[in-house]
């Protein structure tokens, strides 16, 4: 089984993945990896954290002259802000100066306090910040190359900035020349005006971006033990995003509002068996239909904003405006490819416990054999 944690604060060192559970003899791309980091920190409406980091993966260990070896991978994002930082976040000494006490609604900062008994807000903030998402996208940047070599491709596109909506279909050219990550020049001009406006009122604006996966065979997942479900690994690697309050999967919401007869997807008499729509976007039983995965995940507007909510102080419980430091006015661009990297993270494990196999050769040859059997079907 495919184990994924993260540590590291904001400001501190750095952002580090630990991944337990490749196979060995994977061959790794550095540049798949980076392409990713670099990815997650554009798109516009990020803020002026992103033009101090340069993040890059920094291979600690669990791989050797390009392959994984099977046993742990540790890799680190290194923080660049870390330099101007450095009192502030000492192990040892405490430096005053830099304490907050008036939390954010919609962020962690009050309610991890309840959690873990701090005072002093950033305690809260530096684990909590989306920083630690840089550490999810260089794990799913090397398990890129895991569903690569078994011809499975994750890719996203958003989809939404407020009342924004692009409905048309991918184009990865168009997005990787969007601003925002939106395969439409019309529909991301009007994404980038809406960012600009909140930017001028010191609010924030949040939006949907999709994730598509092709090339995973029908038969991923399971239907016998409600974890082992490839929907429910899905969603709740995606729900764990900051900030995303929300995941469908194929016409998602709508089917509650739909008849049978418009929600389920005809059979097509093929080999293999082929569907009219995709309406369950490629999930049916928790299994893999065979079809793309198609899922949607809608996130808020980032809760640090310049012109500040309504609050508290803690230390005597005034009533004040939250705290504001530095932050970005919309991340959703960055989300998606969060997103892709928690889908992968969530196939890897689901593609794992199906084909339990400690070497890469193993696990090819296993799943080239579901997918000849999916295609006999
Ligand atoms: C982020 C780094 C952070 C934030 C942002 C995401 O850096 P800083 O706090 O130094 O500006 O810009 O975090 C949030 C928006 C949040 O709400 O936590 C990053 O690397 O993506």
């Amino acid at each position: 089984m495919l184990t994924f944690y993260t540590a590291g604060e904001s400001h501190g060192r750095g952002v580090f993945s630990f991944l337990d559970g490749i196979p060995a003899g994977l061959e790794v791309s550095r540049d798949l990896i980076d392409a990713d980091l670099a990815r997650r920190q554009k798109g516009y409406g990020r803020g002026g954290r992103m033009a101090i980091e340069k993040d890059r993966a920094d291979i600690l260990s669990g791989i050797r002259g390009g392959r994984t070896l099977g046993s742990p991978v540790l890799m680190a994002v290194w923080n660049r802000d870390f330099e101007n930082w450095k009192d502030v976040m000492d192990p040892w000494d405490i430096v005053p100066g830099k304490e907050l006490y008036t939390p954010r609604p919609g962020h962690a900062d009050l309610a991890g306090a309840a959690r873990f008994g701090h005072r002093d807000l950033r305690n809260v903030l530096e684990r909590s910040s989306a920083r630690e998402t840089a550490g999810r996208v260089a794990a799913g940047g090397l398990l890129r190359s895991l569903l690569g070599s078994l011809n499975i491709e994750v890719f996203s596109w958003v989809k939404r900035i407020g009342e924004v909506c692009f409905e048309g279909g991918f184009d990865r050219e168009k997005r990787d020349s969007s601003s925002v990550f939106c395969p439409d020049a019309e529909a991301s001009g009007s994404m980038e005006k809406a960012i600009d406006a909140v930017k001028i009122s010191g609010d924030t604006i949040g939006g949907e971006f999709s994730i598509r996966v092709t090339g995973l065979t029908a038969g991923i997942g399971s239907y016998t033990q409600w974890d082992q479900r490839l929907d429910t690994m899905i969603s709740a690697h995606l729900m764990s995003i900051p900030g995303i309050k929300a995941v469908q999967i194929g016409l998602g919401i709508d089917c509650g509002r739909l008849p049978g007869s418009m929600v389920h997807d005809g059979i097509i008499p093929s080999m293999p068996k082929k569907r009219a729509t995709n309406n369950a976007g490629g999930i049916e039983g928790g299994v893999s239909n065979g079809e793309h995965i198609e899922v949607t995940c809608t996130m808020k507007p980032i809760p640090t904003l310049q012109k500040g909510l309504a609050s508290i102080d803690i230390r005597d419980g005034s009533a004040c405006k939250a705290q504001y430091e530095r932050s970005d006015y919309c991340a959703v661009p960055a989300a998606s490819v969060v997103g892709e990297a928690m889908m992968i993270i969530a196939l890897t494990k689901a593609i794992l416990a199906g084909f339990p196999l400690t070497t890469m050769d193993a696990l090819s040859k296993a799943f080239a054999a579901q997918r000849s059997y999916w295609e006999s079907l």
